[in-house]
């Protein structure tokens, strides 16, 4: 008998606006994502104000998806996928987000794309928005620090379920909601909710009430998309890592904690609709005096989610420090400290295949649904000899990964419904805007400057994956 249930869903991740191209085909609309400049591991990536000359911005043809995916799909086939991950860009659907009407021509593509790989018994799976949201929403209406963007959002996602109700079955949100609860990072309040932070203003107070309306918003889509299809699977979506305590000292302990709860806060509400007993008394001791309507926590009770998807590339180390304020954080550069027992990829991501395993133990304990790990992988230099790539780092990578969730199944008794890789294919990182940071089965010749031949060349992972899948997990 096979340790993986014989529907597992092995599939590969990606997301539009980092594998598309067509940043202006057929009418669709600038995302936020469009407005990014290219980084690398040393240069942040800039937000900039509108589309600017002589900037590049590297999602605007990434790897040209748009104008491949028939061949693409193909070769997904060879892979033998049977689940894809991506996500609907909302742009094509509504260019200014704030339209009556949707885009036909967008429509289209997807119905396009859904046909081929139903066609090649590829199974789609789907996230309504994955750091992609019109940029129109930001400059008119300062993007989600607003509630009207719950209802641009609830129609965007009626639309698309109602269009798509027979050909796709399973559905996620918002992608990693949760990395925007590290409030600092900027870059994160702007990729979840399209917030470009004002000088003196309070950032925490402006993150907890845009994920508060996001949270809504995510609820009332569930809801809706149950009453499309009752068959319909809609997951919630966060990135998540252990926080592992520096030290036995109770002190890290309790800091390790309260990072996890920081972190995970956004599935408490989404799975159990309603908020942690510690985050309402937060809210009121820092009197941040948030728009929560008892409508909302209606709302919130009555659209719960039917499974857990989460992205696992790495855990953390976090040690406690005498700064009241850093208390209620996940981690910064004041807290998290590296884990001397494991090594790190070459963007400093720490590498902890057990660590995985402990995940899906805290998460089954704590939520008792089935978990989709919907994005894993390690981002690595490739290097090309006579047209070949041996990434045996990769396949040791996801190897030792598959090999704690068939412990977590078969040992400790874990729901697990499926695995799909991120950027199976190559693609532009969302971090750093690199093509050269790559995690792909699927090579695509395209550097860090945009040069390239945009040629597909499989990697040795491509067979080892294949294999995988082939023997549903039982030849790693
Ligand atoms: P990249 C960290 C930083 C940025 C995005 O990341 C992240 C994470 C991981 O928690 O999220 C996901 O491309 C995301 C994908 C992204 C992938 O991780 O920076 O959902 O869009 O590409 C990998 O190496």
């Amino acid at each position: 008998m096979s340790t993986f249930p014989k529907d597992f869903l092995w599939g590969g991740a990606v997301a539009a606006h980092q594998f598309e191209g067509g940043w202006q085909a057929d009418g669709k609309g600038v995302s936020i994502a469009d407005v990014m400049t290219a980084g690398d591991n040393q240069t942040k990536r800039r937000i900039t104000d509108g589309i600017l000359p002589d900037e590049n911005y590297p999602n605007h043809e990434a790897i040209d998806f748009y104008h491949h995916y028939k061949e693409d799909v193909a070769l997904f086939a060879e892979l033998g996928l049977k689940a894809f991950r991506t996500s609907i860009a909302w742009t094509r659907i509504f260019p200014n987000g704030d339209e009556d009407e949707p885009n036909e021509a967008g429509l289209q593509f997807y119905d396009d794309l859904f046909d081929e790989l139903l066609s090649k018994g590829i199974e789609p799976v789907i996230t309504l928005s994955h750091f992609e949201m019109p940029y129109h929403l930001v400059t008119e209406y300062g993007g989600w620090r607003n509630r009207k963007m719950i209802d641009f959002f609830t129609k965007f996602a009626s639309v698309v379920f109602q269009r798509y109700r027979n050909k796709v079955k399973y559905w996620m949100t918002f992608n990693e909601i949760n990395n925007q609860s590290a409030m600092m990072n900027e870059w994160s309040l702007f990729t979840n909710s399209g917030i470009v932070v004002k000088p003196d203003e309070d950032v925490e107070r402006v993150m907890y009430q845009a994920s508060h309306y996001e949270v809504v918003a995510s609820a009332l889509a569930v809801q809706i998309g149950h009453d499309i299809n009752p068959n319909f699977q809609i997951g919630a979506m966060l990135a998540l890592g252990p926080a592992y305590p520096a030290s036995p000292d109770p002190k890290d302990i309790m800091k390790a904690e309260r990072a996890m709860q920081v972190n995970t806060w956004y599935a408490d509400v989404q799975i159990k609709g309603r908020y942690p007993a510690w985050l309402r008394q937060y809210f009121k001791q820092r009197q941040f005096d948030l728009d929560i309507t008892l409508t909302d926590l209606d709302v919130l009770q009555a659209g719960t989610v039917d499974y857990l998807g989460f992205s696992y590339y790495a855990s953390h180390v976090v040690q406690a420090v005498a700064d009241e304020r850093v208390d209620f954080t996940t981690r910064d550069e004041k807290t998290e400290i590296p884990n001397p027992t494991l090594a790190a990829s070459d963007w400093g991501w720490m590498i902890d295949p057990i660590g995985l395993r402990y995940m899906l133990n805290w998460l089954t304990d704590r939520y008792e649904l089935p978990l989709f790990i919907v994005e894993n992988g390690l981002g690595a230099f490739d290097k090309v000899e006579d047209g070949q790539i041996h990434d045996d780092y990769r396949i040791d990578y996801l190897r030792q990964h598959i090999e704690q969730m068939a412990l977590a199944i078969n040992v400790d008794g874990v729901n697990l419904i499926g695995y799909t890789p991120w950027g199976f294919i190559d693609l532009v990182s969302a971090g750093t805007g690199q093509m050269d940071k790559r995690y792909g089965m699927i090579y695509v010749d395209k550097n860090d400057a945009g040069e390239g031949s945009l040629k597909r060349l499989k990697k040795d992972s491509f067979a080892w994956f294949n294999q995988v899948i082939t023997t549903n997990g039982d030849n790693l």
